[in-house]
C-alpha cells in the first residue's frame, strides 16, 4: 500500500507540475482529493490491513494528502501569477503613441456670418430678439404697412399654412413684437430663417436667412442708419469699405434705400466679383414709416426710427467666393469643411 501512495503521490505531481490552468488543476484536486478521489479510496482500503501497518500507512496517506494539498496551492498561486503576468503583457497601453486624431466639426459657414455680425450689432448696443417662424399674416404683412394687394402676400409667393397664419417672409415681424411690447428707446437685430415660395436655382432657396436691424428713439434720422450700416459694412468687409445708398421702395420704410459697398476684392475699380461695377448690393433699408410706428403702439409724431434687412446666404456667397446657393444646403462636408 505504501508503494501504491508513493505511485499515486508521483503521478499526481507529475501531473499537477504539467497544469496550464486552474480549471485543469481543479479537476485533478477532484481527481485526487476529493471524496472519490483515487487517496481517499486508499484510505477507505485501510480497514484490511494489520494493526501494525495501519498507523504507518496513515501517516503516509495524511502526508501525501498534506503534500499534495500544497503543492497544489503553490502551483495555483504559481499558475494565478503567470495569468497575470501574460495579462499585463497583452492589456499593455502604450502611453507613448500619439493621440488618436479629434476630427472636431465646425460652425456652418451661414452661422459664422450671422455670429459675426451679430457681434458687430451687440458691439453697437443692439439687443438679439427671436420670434416665431410661423407667423400671423398681419405681423409679417399688416402691421409692416404691406398693402392687401402688395404682391408678395400672394398664395403663390408666400407659404401659408391658412389664409391668416404663414411662414413668416422676412424677421421683420419679430421686431414688430419687440416695438409693441415696449416704448423707445428700441435697438434689436432679429437674426433668423426666412421662407418664400421660390423655385430653387443657384441664388434662390425657399428658405434663407435673414438679418435685420430696428432703432427706434427720438430725432433717429437717415444719418444715423447711414453712419451704423457704414461701421457694419467696415467691420465685415474691411476698414476701406465705403457704403453707397440707391433710392429704392419698400412699403415699410419712407424714404427706404437699397445699399451697396465698395467691392473688397478690387476696391471699387471693377473686377469678376462685383462684375466690373466696382459696388456690390448688399442689404436695403429706410426710414421706419409712421404707419408702421403708429400701427405698434408708438407715435410717430414724437419718434422716428430705422430698419434694415440683410440677406445672410448672399454676405456668405460674396465673402467666400461661393455662385451656387445650393452648396450652402446640400451640406456635402467636402464642401463644408473648406471654411
Ligand atoms: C431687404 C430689405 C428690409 C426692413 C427690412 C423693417 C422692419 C420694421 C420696420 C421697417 Cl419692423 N422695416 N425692415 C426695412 C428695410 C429693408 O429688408 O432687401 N432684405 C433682404
Amino acid at each position: 500500500m505504501k508503494e501504491q501512495l508513493e505511485s499515486i503521490r508521483k503521478q499526481a505531481v507529475d501531473e499537477i507540475s504539467a497544469v496550464g490552468s486552474e480549471a485543469e488543476l481543479d479537476a485533478l484536486r477532484v481527481k485526487y482529493l476529493g471524496k472519490k478521489g483515487l487517496l481517499t479510496g486508499i484510505l477507505r482500503g485501510m480497514g484490511q490491513l494489520s494493526a501494525e501497518e495501519r498507523p504507518v500507512v496513515g501517516a503516509l496517506a495524511n502526508k501525501v494528502r498534506e503534500d499534495l494539498e500544497n503543492y497544489i496551492a503553490e502551483r495555483s498561486a504559481f499558475l494565478k501569477e503567470k495569468e497575470l503576468q501574460e495579462r499585463l503583457i497583452l492589456e499593455k497601453l502604450d502611453v507613448t503613441l500619439p493621440a488618436r486624431k479629434k476630427t472636431l466639426g465646425k460652425l456652418h459657414p451661414i452661422t459664422q456670418i450671422e455670429n459675426r455680425m451679430k457681434e458687430i450689432f451687440l458691439g453697437m448696443g443692439f439687443e438679439i430678439a427671436e420670434g416665431p417662424e410661423i407667423e400671423s399674416a398681419y405681423n409679417n404683412f399688416d402691421a409692416l404697412n404691406a398693402p392687401a394687394d402688395h404682391p408678395s402676400r400672394d398664395f403663390s409667393d408666400t407659404f401659408y399654412i391658412t389664409p391668416e397664419v404663414l411662414l413668416r417672409t422676412q424677421t421683420s415681424p419679430v421686431q414688430v413684437r419687440a416695438m409693441r411690447g415696449k416704448q423707445p428707446p428700441i435697438r434689436v437685430i432679429s437674426p433668423g430663417r426666412v421662407y418664400r415660395f421660390d423655385e430653387v436655382d443657384a441664388t434662390h432657396s425657399p428658405m434663407f436667412h435673414q438679418l435685420e436691424g430696428l432703432v427706434v428713439d427720438k430725432n433717429i434720422t437717415m444719418g444715423d442708419l447711414k453712419g451704423t450700416l457704414s461701421i457694419f459694412a467696415k467691420s465685415m468687409f474691411g476698414e476701406e469699405t465705403k457704403t453707397r445708398f440707391r433710392p429704392h421702395n419698400f412699403p415699410f420704410t419712407e424714404p427706404s434705400a437699397e445699399v451697396d459697398v465698395s467691392c473688397f476684392v478690387c476696391g471699387g475699380k471693377g473686377c469678376r466679383l462685383c462684375k466690373g461695377e466696382g459696388w456690390i448690393e448688399i442689404l436695403g433699408a429706410g426710414m421706419v414709416h409712421p404707419n408702421v410706428l403708429s400701427g405698434c403702439g408708438i407715435d410717430p409724431e414724437v419718434y422716428s426710427g430705422f430698419a434694415f434687412g440683410i440677406g445672410l446666404e448672399r454676405v456668405v456667397m460674396i465673402k467666400y467666393n461661393i455662385n451656387d446657393m445650393r452648396l450652402l444646403f446640400e451640406n456635402d462636408i467636402r464642401f463644408l469643411k473648406q471654411f
